[in-house]
């Protein structure tokens, strides 16, 4: 019988060998993808500030206007634009942590992306003539000094009802924050009678709210 056991284990101990190294390189090969990112020439580099979780859920993770495709690239924190023809990536904007909904004015000017962990939205620059272009120019947040808790609490689908007004789903108090574009404070709170608001949409003069 001492044999055949022996010989059992040995055949365990080789499988788990294997199993280990296979393992091994599946990880190495997942380290290496995630590290890695596209410069604005479009060489792949190592991106120092990739944190992949994917915790965060998405609502509108992608928009377009004219040549450029805007993406929410959650574990990076940034805002990639590529070009719809070269299909490369020509900037990565820096924006808050976790970023899951991007919205474009109607008039195309500015980019608003919810950043779901920051609590907040990044408000950028897309008039190319502009010496700020494609760079954030205001960010909206609130926080309540008393409760010492923001106020504006997992913020996710964006939905324009003009150039003047805005909605943000606050998915987690089950409001959506209506947003003066030209002061970017927060004016009114809806509060919706389902749980966790996030896509939202504006179609003929209403708000359409998708709760998860
Ligand atoms: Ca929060």
């Amino acid at each position: 019988m001492k044999p055949r056991v022996f010989v059992y284990v040995k055949r365990g101990l080789a499988c788990a060998v294997l199993l280990a190294v296979l393992l091994g390189a599946s990880a190495v090969k997942t380290q290496e993808r995630s590290d890695l990112a596209i410069s604005k020439a479009g060489d792949l580099y190592a991106s120092s500030i990739s944190h992949p979780s994917f915790i965060s859920p998405h609502a509108q993770p992608i928009a377009v206007f004219r040549d450029s495709v805007f993406v929410v690239n959650t574990p990076s924190d940034t805002l990639d634009v590529i070009h719809t023809k070269s299909r490369r990536i020509t900037a990565r904007i820096n924006v808050g942590v976790d970023p899951v909904s991007v919205a474009i004015r109607p008039d195309g000017k500015e980019i608003w992306v919810s950043n779901h962990v920051s609590d907040s939205v990044s408000i950028i620059d897309n008039d190319a003539l502009s010496p700020t272009y494609l760079q954030i120019v205001a960010t909206v947040q609130a926080f309540d000094r008393e409760r010492k808790a923001t106020s504006f609490d997992e913020p996710m689908g964006i939905a324009f009802a003009g150039n003047e007004k805005a909605y943000v789903a606050l998915s987690s108090d089950n409001q959506i924050a209506v947003i003066d574009v030209a002061s970017r404070s927060i004016i009114n709170r809806l509060q919706i009678t389902a749980q966790d608001p996030r896509a939202i949409a504006v179609r003929n003069g209403r708000l359409y709210v998708v709760p998860f």
